[in-house]
């Protein structure tokens, strides 16, 4: 159902020898089936395995349907919210698997192919008899949304004139969306990055801000919107001062012009139109478009944003019915998250609206406001391609410094909501084969990913596209704790990495560099009395998603070998590991490793996750289940300091310690088997 996206099924009778579905004549699989040539073109004839499609009474399909084929999708747009939700709807209200096929086969060459496939993976991850089926990764159906458009003719041709044991991997250059003279192309290897946008796409799969309400009410779904769009600012500053730039700066005065311009070189295969870039210097307007039935202005996001500005400092919303509702210490959080997105949880949207959305687009349709030009939204406006676009990270970072105003209301956390009685972290250190004590090595690695079953009407097997991406030497933590009472006790070790100096070079405030802290792991210990060591391998981050899961198609059949890979299972969501440890320096980036102990009574939540994926649980939770940690999201940053503190070092507790660190760019690119090919420094 999801492969070749723009490729009929072939679904010539149903299990009771009539052609399941009334097929109107418009439709390119009705044509088809009249022309068997290309019929057997496309395999069905040869397939391997045939499934039965019953007979099915077709839904009124007239809102997925307002959405047309050959239009780009996106759920900022609140009518295409209404069609997934439809969508989503009819999949999740079919009785069983049977039923839910014949339904998918009933719809899928009658609705948008984007929309087919997001109601679809929402479905599947939510029905009780699908959520163990893996949903593929977005980039093998659309890898348009993730790679140079350059590539599809090229793949096209490969494919077209090879067969598929004989085909060369198409490379990507790291650098075809700008050059050098935009400083702000030095982030493209973040912002590009394959695994990051799909780890952005699934999260937004995983926690929908728009359908039916029993799969949007996830627990703390807000307050995770938040810190995890918290800790990609976190993470982008960081890669900015490896790349000698400035943190990112808010997006505050929505009627300046955007000095930074974004030109994604990406084609549409559905839409069969190029994404449309954003030149330096850009305006926003206020959006009046028919075709999108959407009417926003600029002003009605500066009334949003006041009005949560004022309910943060009152402490309290408003609700529909005038009585207001305190934003608690635990809980106010989770409601502005879900105020700002806005899911709709929000409380109050007639007052406090739908800021963040609105915001991806009228970022995203400023080329073409009033539709007048006939051109669609921009990167910034799906989920799938947004962070591939600078402007993503000044639009978020004015979110977060929103969400930031909230935080600085709440009490700062005094020293007895931070120690751990009895407990001392001793040492901290950072271990990798080859690589000195405290240092983190990072470099270039070329990987091939599977276009084929994104591209239609193509002879079968595979094409792949060879990319070049960031990646680090594994490493380990060994940590000592002392535990100085005469009983084993229960801790959460709590690993962050933070930068040592500004981007000037000086040291920060903590109230600053708080803010800076990216999170690298969090587990649980048992310390039995006196010394512990622990030894943690990074690889079981619990804030990252294996490589492999990332991209599930390099286990098949990779032109050049390669290591063995496990299977691809279903819990997609997750940062990539390869980005765990920002870029670093040629001469060593100085950071600050934080290592935190904490006291697990404190923390933990009474639940069974008996093989339930969780190994990304600090960004994505897990699923079906209460969010694994029950302090505040960012424990022990995401406060003020209390008073007295200034530093880090005034910060911590004996439960606490820092130990400096750093991460050393070596400038080598390895290719797909693991031989360096290159060294850029040398
Ligand atoms: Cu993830 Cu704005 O929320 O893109």
């Amino acid at each position: 159902m999801f492969d070749r996206p723009q490729e009929p099924i072939f679904m010539p009778k149903g299990d009771d020898g009539n052609v399941a579905f009334d097929v109107p004549s418009d439709l390119l699989e009705n044509r088809i089936q009249v022309d068997m040539g290309i019929v057997d073109r496309l395999g069905a004839s040869q397939a391997d395995e045939h499934i039965t499609v019953r007979s099915i009474a077709l839904p009124d399909l007239s809102i997925p349907q307002s959405i047309a084929r050959d239009q780009n999708f996106s759920l900022f747009i609140p009518l295409h919210r209404r069609a997934a939700t439809r969508l989503i709807e009819i999949f999740l209200g079919m009785r069983n698997v049977d039923d839910l096929v014949s339904m998918c086969a009933a719809c899928r060459e009658r609705v948008n192919p984007y929309l087919f496939n997001y109601a679809l993976s929402v479905a599947l991850l939510h029905r009780p008899d699908t959520r163990n089926l893996p949903v593929p990764p977005l980039f093998e159906n659309f890898p348009d949304k993730f790679v140079d458009g350059a590539i599809f003719s090229k793949a096209r041709q490969e494919s077209e004139i090879f067969t598929a044991g004989s085909r060369q991997p198409l490379e990507i250059p790291m650098d075809y969306t700008a050059s050098d003279l935009d400083i702000e192309h030095r982030l493209a290897y973040f912002r590009e990055d394959l695994g990051i946008n799909l780890h952005h796409w699934h999260w937004h799969l995983v926690y929908p801000f728009n359908g039916p309400r029993n799969i949007v009410d996830k627990n703390r779904r807000g307050e995770l919107f938040y810190y995890m769009h918290q800790q990609i600012i976190a993470r982008y500053n960081l890669e900015r001062f490896c790349n000698k730039l400035a943190r990112v700066t808010r997006l505050l005065n929505w009627r300046d012009p955007i000095p930074e311009g974004y030109f994604p070189k990406l084609d549409s295969l559905v839409a069969s139109r190029v994404w449309p870039p954003r030149h330096a210097n850009a305006l926003l307007s206020d959006v009046n478009r028919e075709v999108d039935q959407l009417k926003v202005d600029i002003q009605d996001c500066e009334r949003w944003r006041d009005r949560m500005y004022e309910a943060i400092h009152l402490g309290s919303i408003v609700l529909p019915n005038g009585n207001r509702q305190n934003l608690t210490e635990d809980g106010g959080i989770d409601i502005l998250g879900n105020i700002m997105e806005a899911s709709i949880l929000s409380p109050n949207m007639n007052l406090y609206g739908d800021l963040h959305n609105m915001g991806h687009l009228i970022l995203g349709l400023c080329h073409d406001p009033d539709a007048r030009n006939l051109e669609t939204f921009s990167t910034i406006g799906d989920p799938a391609t947004a962070m591939r676009d600078p402007i993503f990270y000044r639009w978020h970072a004015f979110v977060d410094d929103v969400f930031q105003e909230h935080k600085a209301t709440l009490p700062p956390y005094e020293v007895n909501r931070l120690t751990y009685n009895g407990i001392t972290v001793k040492s901290v250190e950072v271990v990798a084969d080859g690589v000195p004590r405290n240092e983190f090595r990072t470099f270039w690695k070329k990987d091939d990913v599977d276009l084929s079953r994104g591209i239609d009407f193509t002879p079968r097997g595979n094409v792949f596209a060879r990319f070049t991406h960031l990646q680090h030497t594994n490493f380990k933590y060994r940590i000592q704790v002392e535990n100085g009472t005469n009983s084993d006790k229960i801790g959460t070790v709590r690993i962050f990495l933070g930068p040592k100096f500004d981007e000037r070079g000086v040291n920060m405030l903590f109230r600053d560099q708080r803010l800076l802290f990216i999170e690298l792991d969090k587990f649980t210990v048992t310390l039995k009395p006196k010394t512990n060591n622990i030894e943690r391998n990074a690889n079981d981050s619990s804030v990252t998603i294996p490589f492999e899961r990332t991209f599930r198609d390099l286990q098949t059949s990779r032109p050049s070998g390669g290591t063995s890979l496990e299977q691809f299972n279903f819990c997609g969501c997750g940062w990539p590991h390869h980005m765990l440890i920002p870029k670093g320096t040629p001469e060593g980036f100085p950071c600050e490793l934080f290592v935190m102990v904490s006291n697990f009574d404190d923390d933990k939540i009474n639940q069974s996750i008996e093989g339930q994926c969780a190994d990304a649980a600090s960004f994505c939770g897990i699923r079906d289940k209460l969010y694994p940690d029950k302090r505040n999201m960012g424990y022990p940053f995401d406060r003020m300091p209390r008073n007295g503190v200034n530093t880090l070092q005034d910060f911590l507790t004996p439960n606490m310690r820092v130990q400096d660190v750093k991460i050393r760019f070596t400038g080598q690119t390895f290719d797909v088997q693991g031989a360096e090919i290159t060294n850029s420094l040398t």
